[in-house]
C-alpha cells in the first residue's frame, strides 16, 4: 500500500494534511528568502557556465523547498552529508554564495583549492561533508557520523540528502540497513525529483513508493509534498525530534520534480514533455509558498518582489567578487599529503617554482566537461 502523500497547502494530489507548523512571521520570511536566494544562486550559476565563464553547474531549480523546509529544522551542531543538488541547504547553513562561485571558478579562495569539480562543495565549519560524485556514497558516511554521535550520547543528527536513483546504490541499503539496526540519529532524506539523469523514477524502482523502502529497514517513512516547504519542514521536524531523543532514524521521501536540467550538460527535453514540465510548473515551490504568504495578509507583494531583487543582487555581486579572485598558488599542488615533502617532490616544486608564470595564457583553455 503505498504511503500517503503529507502536505500543509493541501494540493497537488495531497492524500493527508499536516497542521501548519507553529513559525514566527520572521521564520517564515526566513524560508522565503533562503527558497529565493537558491533560485537567483542557480540562475546566476548556470548564466555563469552559458557563458563559459565556469566549466559546469548543477542547479537545484523546483527543489527549493524540499532543501530549505528541511534545513530549517538542523542546529548548528548537527551535520549534513550532502549530495551535488543542495545548494540551498548550504546557504541555510550560512555559507556565502562567495564561497559557493569560488568552488565553481576554482580559485584562491575555494575550499578545496580549485582540485575538486565545480560544485562539489566542502565547508568543514559548517559541518557540511565534502560532496562525492558517485551516487549513494553520502549515505553511509552519514549513518557513519550518526552513530559516533549516538556512541558519544550527543543529542545531535546527521541529516543526508540523495535522489530517486541513489536508491538504487548499495550505500542506500547499507547505510539504512545499518541506521535501522542500531539506531543512528539520521534523517534520510530522498528528494525525489522523478528522475535520474534521463531515467524517470518508475523505470527506477518496483516499489509502489521510495518511502515504502523504510518498513524494510525497520524505521519509519513518510511521504511528503516535496513542493510545499511547510509540509516539508512539519514532515523533517518529526523525524529530527525522533532522532535527537534516541528513537532512531527516519527515511523521507520529498516528492518533487527537477524543473531544469540534470546539469549543464544535460538537455531534458531529450528524455521528457513539454506538457510535464508545463504541469510541474505550475507547481513552482517558491510561488505556491508565496500565494499562501499572501493568503495570510500579513505578507504584501512588494515585500515579497523586494526579496528576488534584493536575492539577485547578492548573487551577481557575488559572481563578480569570486571571478576576481586569483587561481591558487602553484604551491598549492604540493600541499595537504605528505607532512614531510619527499625529496624527489621538493625537487619537483623548485623546479615549477623556478618556471614563473610561463603557462599563463594556458589558464584560460576550455574546460573539458
Ligand atoms: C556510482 C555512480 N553511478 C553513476 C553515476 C552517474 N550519475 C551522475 S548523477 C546520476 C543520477 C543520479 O540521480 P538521483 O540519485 O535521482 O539524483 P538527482 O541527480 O536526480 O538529484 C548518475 C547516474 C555516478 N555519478 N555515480
Amino acid at each position: 500500500m503505498p504511503a500517503e502523500l503529507l502536505g500543509v497547502f493541501g494540493k497537488g494530489g495531497v492524500t493527508k494534511k499536516l497542521p501548519v507548523p507553529v513559525l514566527t512571521r520572521e521564520e517564515l520570511l526566513g524560508l522565503h528568502r533562503n527558497m529565493v536566494r537558491t533560485r537567483k544562486l542557480d540562475e546566476r550559476g548556470m548564466k555563469l557556465q552559458r557563458q563559459g565563464r565556469i566549466g559546469f553547474y548543477v542547479p537545484s531549480l523546483g527543489e527549493e523547498a524540499a532543501q530549505i523546509g528541511s534545513a530549517a529544522v538542523l542546529q548548528g551542531s548537527d551535520w549534513v552529508s550532502p549530495s551535488y543538488r543542495q545548494p540551498g541547504v548550504a546557504l541555510a547553513r550560512g555559507v556565502t554564495p562567495v564561497e559557493m562561485f569560488d568552488n565553481c571558478f576554482g580559485n584562491s579562495g575555494d575550499a578545496a583549492k580549485g582540485r575538486q569539480m565545480p560544485v562539489h562543495y566542502t565547508f568543514r565549519s559548517r559541518n557540511f561533508i565534502s560532496i562525492g560524485s558517485p551516487i549513494g556514497t553520502q549515505i553511509a558516511h552519514a549513518t557513519g557520523v550518526a552513530m559516533a554521535m549516538r556512541i558519544r550520547g550527543e543529542s545531535k543528527l546527521c541529516m543526508t540528502y540523495f535522489g530517486d536513483g541513489a536508491t538504487s546504490s548499495n550505500d542506500f541499503h547499507t547505510g539504512l540497513n545499518f541506521a535501522g539496526v542500531f539506531r543512528a540519529p539520521c534523517v534520510f532524506v530522498c528528494i525525489n525529483n522523478q528522475y535520474a539523469i534521463s531515467l524517470c523514477v518508475t523505470g527506477q524502482t518496483s516499489s509502489g513508493t521510495i518511502a515504502d523502502k523504510a518498513r524494510a529497514y525497520g524505521m519509519p517513512g513518510m511521504r511528503v509534498d516535496g513542493n510545499d516547504v511547510l509540509a516539508v519542514l512539519a514532515a523533517t521536524r518529526l523525524a529530527a525530534d525522533a532522532a535527537r531523543s534516541g528513537d532512531g532514524p527516519t527515511l523521507l521521501e520529498l516528492f518533487s520534480f527537477r524543473m531544469g536540467p540534470h546539469s549543464s550538460s544535460d538537455d531534458p527535453s531529450r528524455y521528457r514533455s513539454k506538457e510535464v514540465e508545463a504541469e510541474w510548473a505550475a507547481k513552482d515551490p517558491i510561488q505556491r509558498f508565496e500565494q499562501w504568504l499572501l493568503a495570510q495578509n500579513t505578507f504584501s507583494a512588494s515585500e515579497l518582489a523586494a526579496v528576488h531583487t534584493a536575492a539577485e543582487e547578492e548573487m551577481a555581486e557575488a559572481a563578480k567578487l569570486s571571478e576576481a579572485k586569483a587561481p591558487p598558488s602553484k604551491d598549492t599542488l604540493f600541499e595537504d599529503v605528505y607532512a614531510v615533502m619527499p625529496a624527489s617532490l621538493q625537487r619537483q616544486q623548485a623546479a615549477l617554482r623556478a618556471e614563473g608564470d610561463a603557462h599563463a595564457q594556458d589558464r584560460n583553455a576550455a574546460f573539458p566537461l
